[in-house]
């Protein structure tokens, strides 16, 4: 496949779209070698996972050109960067719903014109791509939604908003009574912004369905992590970190059918004793910050040092899935009701207290069969960062080895991280 693999470029697509061709166009080859060093190197692969691949090889032109024409036939497209934005309504009101958060250390140097240095590298990536007119994803949609879960995100809307239409939702930072009265009202106001924008009204049968759209894929995932839950890992940390960061930009029905057909194929390996590591191989769990798309620079670091990770505590993980919004309502408020209460469940550490978070990481850490916590902060997220002060405690507690890592996209730090990843597996290993 190596030899194959091909991101494909459309420069004549990007110009519609009014990006920077000529910076744009050195990005296919970069991202080309990219994931054939990480990815199509790696032994054994699922034969599955050939479709993800080829979402790969098409995320700059066909999965936005399948965009761009459900577009011009009246769909429009809303940007979000927060798994508390509920998708479910923009699927429900006939629009797309797209992960925005940015991944890539080439988008800092556009964002850092404006925006202080001293925040967080998904933020500015994100901003940078929107600025720097280098993301197509940026450029289709037709309006983001923001949300106030840290001071980073909720800051940089006000800026943002200068290049494209920008709503903020505001998200409460705790979970009683009277926040989620105040998170029901704010779910009526997304509600009506998704159906100002599309034209539809969302009445119960098609929130019933965004539900129902939405609930399927997160399923689809969830029997996936539980798959390669399995001892020998039949898939690896890698390949499940890729499909976590494609479950936000490809077409929601199509993606969990091929989510369902790579665990037909991982079930069947589990039968014949097929892996990709040896039973063996340390075990990892990684939680905190999400890794947005390309960001693959923890898992390739503890996967090229002989672990294998086996679940991504994360946003981009199972903090997007493990929870399913409650079907068979009887109302349209028992439905936004229902749908609230599922995103509230969602452990982020911008909330206080949020010990929940504490105990789903060893709830995860013991059904995954996982060995050590590596706990995965990106630079200056605050709130992840103290937050590891009480898991740290809660893992040694328990004698699960910990270790806490702050870094950011850049290549700089890699060899460091790599010898302090090697050690920590080595101290498993014991
Ligand atoms: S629900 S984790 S997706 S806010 S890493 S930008 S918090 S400084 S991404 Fe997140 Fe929603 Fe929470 Fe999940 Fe700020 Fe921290 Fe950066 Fe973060």
């Amino acid at each position: 496949m190596s030899g194959e693999f091909q991101v494909k470029s459309d420069p004549e697509l990007w110009e519609k779209l009014g990006m920077d061709v000529p910076r744009f166009s050195g990005m296919p080859g970069m991202l080309t070698n990219a994931y054939r060093s990480i990815f199509l190197s790696q032994k054994n692969r699922p034969k599955e996972m050939a479709y993800f691949d080829a979402m790969v090889e098409n995320i700059h032109t066909g999965r936005i050109r399948e965009i761009v024409d459900a577009k011009e036939g009246g769909k429009p497209v809303i940007g979000t960067f927060c798994v508390y934005v509920p998708e479910e309504l923009v699927v429900a009101a006939g629009g797309i719903c797209i992960g925005l958060c940015g991944g890539a250390q080439g988008s800092i140097a556009d964002a850092e014109k404006i925006l202080p240095r001293n925040i967080c590298p998904m933020v500015k990536s994100a901003f940078g791509f929107k600025v720097g007119k280098i993301c197509p994803y940026f450029q289709v949609v037709d309006l983001v939604y923001g949300e106030t879960t840290c001071d980073a995100k909720k800051k940089s809307w006000e800026l943002l908003d200068r290049y494209v239409p920008t709503h903020v939702m505001e998200i409460p930072q705790m979970k009683r009574e009277r926040d989620k009265r105040l998170w029901v009202e704010e779910v009526k106001d997304f509600k009506t912004a998704v159906e100002k924008i599309t034209g539809n009204t969302t009445g119960f049968d098609a929130i019933a369905g965004g539900i129902r759209t939405i609930n399927a894929k997160r399923a689809a995932l969830q029997r996936l992590n539980s798959l390669r839950h399995h001892n020998p890992s039949p898939i690896s940390g890698k390949d499940m970190l890729l499909i976590e960061q494609i479950a936000f930009y490809d077409e929601p029905v199509r993606f969990a059918k091929q989510v369902h057909e790579l665990c037909d194929e991982l079930d069947q390996r589990i039968r014949d004793g097929v892996a990709v590591a040896p039973k063996s191989t340390p075990r990892i769990l990684v939680s905190g910050t999400p890794m947005a798309l390309p960001n693959w620079k923890l898992h390739h670091i503890i996967e090229s040092s002989g672990a294998v990770v086996v679940n991504e505590e994360s946003c981009i993980g199972t903090r997007y899935y493990k929870d399913l919004i409650e079907e068979g309502s009887a109302t349209v408020e028992q439905q936004l009701e229902r749908l609230t209460e599922r995103y509230m469940k969602i452990d982020c550490s911008c909330f206080t207290p949020n010990d929940d978070r504490i105990g789903q990481v060893i709830q995860e850490y013991e059904e995954s069969g996982a060995e050590g916590v590596i706990d995965y902060c990106l630079q200056f997220c605050h709130t992840y960062n103290i937050e590891a002060v009480k898991l740290r405690e809660a893992c040694e507690k328990r004698g699960i080895p910990f270790m806490a890592i702050e870094t950011d996209y850049s290549p700089d730090d890699v060899g460091q991280l790599q010898t302090r990843v090697e050690a920590f597996i080595e101290q498993i290993r014991g």
